[in-house]
C-alpha cells in the first residue's frame, strides 16, 4: 500500500556521471566501472561448451554475493530503523552540558534502531521478547548513543552473566531451537536459578513483551546515568521516553496468530506510518535526582533490576523526538548502525552500575566482529555529522585518506592541527572512587522480590490476568517438572495470588519449592505510572480498522468509517473475498487492502462487517469469513457489523443482543463504534471468552 519514492540503484564515482544508454538509461557496469554488455550469461566455449574461469564479470557478482552477509548481531539480530529529528522543549543547561539538550532551536537528527532481543534476523515481530529502543543522535559533539529497551529494568545486575542469559534463551545448541522463545527450559533453568530476574520477569511475562506497534512502545535508558552541567555539578538521571500514541499491546492468541500471517507486523506498520506521513513521536525525559536522594531509597540505583518509582522521582520531559524518513537501503544503514552506549557526549556519563559497565566494553568489542574493521565509524550510517579527526589511521577497509606527515600528537612538525581542547573536551565526573578488589554482589542489591511484586500489584486486573496467563504458557513448556516447581516457588514470593492461579493453571497447586529470600520482601506502595492501562489515552489514532466488504456494500458506510477514522487519525483497510476490484452500492469501482485469507482480524485493531446481502451465503462457507468475526471478538475487539452481517455473526457465535463493543451499525452511529473502539478494547469480556 504505501510508495515508497524510487531511488537510483547507482553508486556513481566522486563527481561521476552514471554512463548512459542511447536509449539515456543508466549503464550497467562492474564495480570497476566497466560497462557491462551482457549480464545474461556467462562466457562458454560454444554456445553449450564449458564455462571460462576467465569470465571476470561472472565471478566479480558472484564473488561479490557470497561474501553478501556479515555477522548477524548475537542479541537484537531482528531490528527496524528509521530517521528522524530530536529537539529540546527548552534550554536543559542546568541539568546537562550536552549542547543538543541546551538550546531549543537545535534540531539534531537522530537514526532510531528498534528489535527483538532473542530471534535471528528471519524470525517474527511479535515473539514475546523484550524491545530494543536505540537511538544515535548526530549531536554537534559527537554521537550520542542512548541504548535503551522498551522495558525500564533488566534480568541480571552484573554483565558477567549476560552471555549465560543470552544462552539460555537462544535455541539449545544440540537441537537449535526453539526459535525466538523464552519458553523453554534452558531459559526458565536459568533465571529460577537467578533470583535477580524475578522483577524483569513481571514485564517480560507481562503486556509490555508484545507491543502492538515499536510507535505505541515507551522506551528506558533502563541504568542510572549521570548529567553534569557546565558548573561541573552532577545528577543522576533514569531516561525514559514516551509514545504520543500511547502504549498498547497485543493481545497473545493475536500475537501468535500475527506471527504467521505477517511476521513483518511490527516493521511494516513503522514503514507505512512514515510513508503515508504519520509520523511517530516519542517525548524524551529524565527522572533526575541527586546523590542524597540516592542514598534514601530503599534499593540501589546501581542496580538495573530497579526502577524508581515515578512517584517518587516524577519526569523531567527534555524535548521530542520525531521519525520521519524511512531507511534507503536496509543494509547500508539498519545492519550496519553501530550503537554503542560509550558513545557519550560532554553533559553525560555513566553510572557505577555493573550492567552499564559490562556494556562499555561489550559493543565495541562487537562491532569490530560484526562490521569488521575498527573503521566502521566511517559507515555513512555510523559517521558523526559533526566534523572528526584524530590520528588513528589505517585498519581494514579504511576509506578515508588522511593527509601530512605527522600521525602522532603531540607533536611539533604539524603546528596548528588537531589539539586537545579541555575547554569543549569531554571529562569524565570526579567521583572519589576506593576500596578493596573484589568480586562481590553488593548487599544492597539482594532484595529481589520487592520490586516484582510492586510491579504486579501495580497493574489493573487483564494486566494481571495477562502475566499469570504468560507464566502459565511458558512454564507449560518447560518440560523438567523441577523448573515449574522452582518458578513456583519464586513466584509465591512475588505474590502469592498470583502463584496461586499460576499454579492451578498448571494443575501443580501445592508443588512451589520453599524458597526464602535473602532479605525481607517489603510491600511497596502500588505506582499506577507502571500499568500502560491505567494511563492509555482514549484514542484510535496511529491504529487500524478492517472492514470486511464484498461486492455491493454499502458505498455510504464505508464512507462514513473513513471519514471518521480520518478525523481521528486512523486507518481504514477493507479485506474483501477477491482482491481483484470490485463494485461497491453506489457503483463505484473499489481496490481491496487484502485478500480475505491473507489478512486475519488480528492484523486490526477493530473490524467491521459490511457484505452485502447476497454475497453472504458464500461467506458462510469460508472458515476464514467466521474464524475473522470469531477471533475478532475473542479478541476483544469493538465489532460493527450491518443487518445483512448477522448470519456470519450467528455461525461465529458472537452475541449481538446488548453486547458491549458489538455494535449494529444500521441502528448506531458510526460515531458510536468510533467512541467505543477508542476503549482499546473490551477487557469486560475477557472473561467470558478465556
Ligand atoms: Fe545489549 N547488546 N547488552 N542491552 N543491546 C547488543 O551490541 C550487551 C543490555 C541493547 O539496535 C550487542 O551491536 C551486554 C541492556 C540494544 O543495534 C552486544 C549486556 C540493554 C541492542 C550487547 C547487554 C541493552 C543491544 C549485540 C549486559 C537495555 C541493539 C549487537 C552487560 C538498556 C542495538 C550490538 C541495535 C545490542 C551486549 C544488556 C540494549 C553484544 C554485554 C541492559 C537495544 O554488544
Amino acid at each position: 500500500m504505501a510508495k515508497k519514492s524510487s531511488t537510483s540503484p547507482l553508486n556513481a564515482g566522486k563527481g561521476g556521471e552514471p554512463h548512459q544508454t542511447a536509449t539515456g538509461k543508466p549503464v550497467l557496469t562492474t564495480n570497476q566501472g566497466l560497462p557491462v554488455a551482457d549480464d545474461q550469461n556467462t562466457l562458454t566455449v560454444g554456445p553449450r561448451g564449458p564455462q571460462l574461469l576467465e569470465d571476470f564479470m561472472m565471478r566479480e557478482k558472484i564473488t561479490h554475493f557470497d561474501h553478501e552477509r556479515i555477522p548477524e548481531r548475537v542479541v537484537h539480530a531482528r531490528g527496524y530503523a528509521a530517521h528522524g529529528c530530536f529537539q529540546a522543549y527548552e534550554s536543559h543547561a542546568d541539568l546537562t552540558a550536552a549542547d543538543f539538550l541546551s538550546d531549543p532551536k537545535k534540531k539534531t537528527p537522530v537514526f532510531c534502531r528498534f528489535s527483538t532481543v532473542a530471534g535471528s534476523q528471519g524470525s517474527h515481530d511479535t515473539a514475546r521478547d523484550v524491545r530494543g529502543f536505540a537511538v544515535k543522535f548526530y549531536t554537534e559533539q559527537g554521537n550520542y548513543d542512548l541504548v535503551g529497551n522498551n522495558m525500564p529494568v533488566f534480568f541480571i545486575q552484573d554483565g558477567i552473566k549476560f552471555p549465560d542469559l543470552i544462552h539460555s534463551v537462544k535455541p539449545a545448541p544440540d537441537r537449535a531451537f526453539p526459535q525466538a522463545q523464552s519458553a523453554h527450559d534452558t531459559f526458565w533453568d536459568f533465571v529460577s536459578l537467578n533470583a535477580e530476574a524475578m522483577h524483569m520477569l513481571m514485564w517480560i511475562m507481562s503486556d509490555r513483551a508484545i507491543p502492538r506497534s515499536f510507535r505505541m512502545m515507551e522506551g528506558f535508558g533502563v541504568h542510572t546515568f549521570r548529567m553534569i552541567n557546565q558548573k561541573g555539578e552532577s545528577k543522576f538521571v533514569k531516561f525514559h521516553w514516551r509514545p504520543k500514541l500511547g502504549t498498547f499491546s497485543l493481545i497473545w492468541d493475536e500475537a501468535v496468530k500475527i506471527g504467521g500471517a505477517d511476521p513483518d507486523f511490527n516493521r511494516r506498520d513503522l514503514f507505512n506510518a512514515i510513508e503515508r506521513g504519520d509520523y511517530p513521536e516519542w517525548e524524551l525525559s529524565v527522572q533526575a535526582f541527586t546523590e542524597e536522594q540516592a542514598n534514601e531509597f530503599d534499593f540501589d540505583v546501581l542496580d538495573a533490576t530497579k526502577l524508581i518509582p515515578e512517584e517518587i522521582v516524577p519526569l523531567t520531559p527534555l524535548g521530542k523526538m520525531v521519525l520521519d524518513r524511512n531507511v534507503d537501503n536496509f543494509f547500508a544503514e539498519t545492519e550496519q548502525v553501530a550503537f554503542c552506549p560509550s558513545h557519550v557526549v560532554p553533559g553525560i556519563d555513566f553510572s557505577n552500575d555493573p550492567l552499564l559497565q559490562g556494556r562499555l566494553f561489550s559493543y565495541l568489542d562487537t562491532q569490530l566482529s560484526r562490521l569488521g574493521s575498527p573503521n566502521f565509524h566511517q559507515i555513512p550510517v555510523n559517521k558523526p555529522k559533526c566534523p572528526f579527526a584524530n590520528f588513528q589511521r589505517d585498519g581494514h577497509m579504511q576509506t578515508e585518506v588522511p593527509t601530512g606527515r605527522v600521525a602522532n600528537e603531540p607533536n611539533s612538525l604539524d603546528d596548528g592541527l588537531l589539539r586537545e581542547d579541555p575547554k569543549r573536551g569531554f571529562h569524565s565526573h570526579p567521583s572519589d572512587e576506593a576500596g578493596s578488589k573484589l568480586r562481590v554482589r553488593p548487599e544492597s542489591f539482594a532484595d529481589y522480590y520487592s520490586q516484582a511484586r510492586l510491579f504486579y500489584r501495580s497493574m489493573t486486573e487483564p494486566e494481571q490476568r495477562h502475566i499469570a496467563a504468560g507464566f502459565a504458557f511458558e512454564l507449560g513448556k518447560c518440560e523438567e517438572a523441577k523448573i515449574r516447581t522452582r518458578m513456583l516457588g519464586h513466584l509465591q514470593n512475588v505474590d502469592a495470588s498470583l502463584a496461586d492461579v499460576v499454579a492451578e493453571s498448571l494443575g501443580m497447586k501445592g508443588q512451589a519449592d520453599d524458597i526464602s529470600p535473602r532479605v525481607p520482601v517489603q510491600d511497596v506502595d502500588a505506582s499506577p505510572a507502571l500499568s500502560q492501562y491505567a494511563k492509555a489515552p482514549k484514542s484510535i489514532a496511529g491504529k487500524k480498522i478492517g472492514v470486511l466488504v464484498t461486492e455491493g456494500s454499502d458505498s455510504k458506510l464505508i464512507a462514513a468509517i473513513r471519514k471518521a477514522a480520518k478525523a481521528e487519525q486512523a486507518v481504514v483497510e477493507l479485506i474483501a473475498p477477491k482482491i481483484g476490484p470490485m463494485k461497491d452500492s453506489s457503483g463505484k469501482t473499489v481496490h481491496p487492502d487484502h485478500f480475505l485469507s491473507g489478512a486475519p482480524s488480528s492484523l486490526f485493531d477493530n473490524v467491521v462487517v459490511a457484505p452485502e446481502k447476497s454475497h453472504v451465503d458464500a461467506l458462510l462457507n469460508q472458515s476464514a469469513a467466521i474464524d475473522w468475526i470469531r477471533d475478532a471478538f475473542g479478541h476483544l475487539k469493538v465489532i460493527g457489523y450491518t443487518a445483512a452481517a448477522m448470519p456470519l455473526m450467528e455461525k461465529a457465535a458472537v452475541p449481538t443482543e446488548g453486547e458491549v463493543g458489538v455494535i449494529d451499525l444500521t441502528n448506531a452511529k458510526v460515531a458510536d463504534f468510533i467512541e467505543q473502539a477508542k476503549e482499546h478494547r473490551i477487557w469486560a469480556r475477557e472473561t467470558e471468552v478465556r
